[in-house]
């Protein structure tokens, strides 16, 4: 490995620390070296707080020494006045010779501005190392500028021979198709997701709490279809524990704290007018259980990112179909230990 992408692959790491604490923010994170070692690290702990750079700045402790050493960082220096002043105008006041920058920050108010001011100032840049791993790193967070959309998961679980649920005449109580472990990271993925979304027939049928509670971290913020006001009153969906959002076709009377309701029209095309909301509601990303209906629905919208499937050992001979990948759609296999993911590939991104 380059030495260049051993060092934005420690960014990678430190920046890994600010793990659900730098929301809205990106996870970002920066080495300073000279003579060949590290003289400073830091990342971005939480919005608001200063950014990767300035406290890989801050923590050298012989402040002269970096007029003739290089700073990484996985995320362009910012050139705006957000939360906090530009990153880049700190590297440039501490006469930083180099930079080297993983990727290039897809938010409109940076956008290669940070790049330009550094070069501008006779600072030599070089941009896009180890871009793919820092790509993946703030995903929801690309997607989410890029697209003005949440970064979608979808997840399932099917049979041996392709079914998400046997016939009806068969069983109508719950089959589990996977084991208990692929149900804790289960869990563990609702925790790194921002939202969760099920269909109305998935609540009328298996009352799900769609909490974590075979994980340690945050429950996500539940999201229903109820287009006909279906959902019992007592299921757990509504039981105002933490916030969920109904997507109803009217507003309904019996909104509390933590449950409001979105009107959209059912008419209309469903999956834009749901990511279109969680946009307004600053959400990047959400994880889509089922059912088969809702996934889809979002299949054939092409409103997809990654896919998480689990094939069961266990056979229904029939049933519902699981759901199917349109034919354009550009499906890449990842096989990562036991569970089988598919995700799309990440192209996309370098456009920005
Ligand atoms: C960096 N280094 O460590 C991070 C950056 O409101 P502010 O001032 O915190 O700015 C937030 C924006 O700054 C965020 O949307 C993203 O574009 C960039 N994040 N930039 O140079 C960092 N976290
Ligand atoms: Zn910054």
């Amino acid at each position: 490995m380059k030495i260049q992408e051993q060092y934005i692959k420690r960014c990678i790491q430190l920046a890994k620390n600010g793990l659900g604490t730098t929301y809205p923010n990106p996870m970002v994170g920066s080495v300073i070296v000279y003579d060949g070692k590290i003289i400073g690290e830091g990342w971005h702990k939480k919005a608001g707080e200063p950014h990767a750079e300035v406290n890989a700045i801050n923590s050298v402790k012989d402040k002269s020494l970096l007029a003739k050493a290089t700073i990484y960082v996985s995320l362009e220096p910012c050139s705006h006045f957000g939360k906090t002043p530009p990153c880049c105008n700190f590297i440039i006041e501490n006469k930083i010779p180099n930079v080297i920058i993983g990727t290039v920050d897809p938010n409109v108010k940076v956008a290669g501005d940070g790049i330009k001011r550094l070069i501008k100032a006779g600072i030599n840049v070089t941009v896009g190392v180890c871009e793919k791993e820092c790509l993946e790193l703030n995903k929801r967070f690309f997607t989410f500028q890029t697209k003005q959309r949440p970064f979608i998961i979808l997840k399932w679980a099917e049979s041996q021979d392709g079914f998400v649920a046997p016939s009806e005449k068969i069983e109508r109580k719950p089959i589990w198709i996977t084991n208990q472990y692929s149900r804790q990271l289960v869990h563990k993925w609702r925790s790194e997701e921002q939202s969760i979304l099920v269909g109305t027939q998935t609540v009328v049928d298996d009352n799900p709490k769609l909490d974590v509670r075979d994980w340690t971290g945050n429950n996500p913020i539940r999201l229903v279809l109820d287009q006909n006001n279906r959902i019992p009153e007592n299921s757990h969906i509504l039981d105002n524990q933490f916030k969920t959002i109904v997507f109803s076709k009217n507003k309904d009377i019996f909104e509390k704290e933590n449950t409001i309701f979105e009107s959209i029209d059912f008419k209309k095309n469903v999956a834009n007018q749901i990511v279109s909301t969680l946009y307004r509601h600053q959400i990047q990303s959400v994880i889509i259980e089922g059912g088969k209906q809702t996934l889809q629905t979002f299949i054939d919208n092409n409103l997809w990112d990654e896919a998480r499937l689990f094939i069961g050992k266990v056979q229904f001979d029939s049933g519902t179909k699981a759901p199917n990948f349109t034919k354009n759609q550009n499906v890449k296999l990842n096989i990562e230990n036991d569970e089988l993911l598919i995700s799309r590939n990440h192209d996309k991104y370098n456009n920005i």
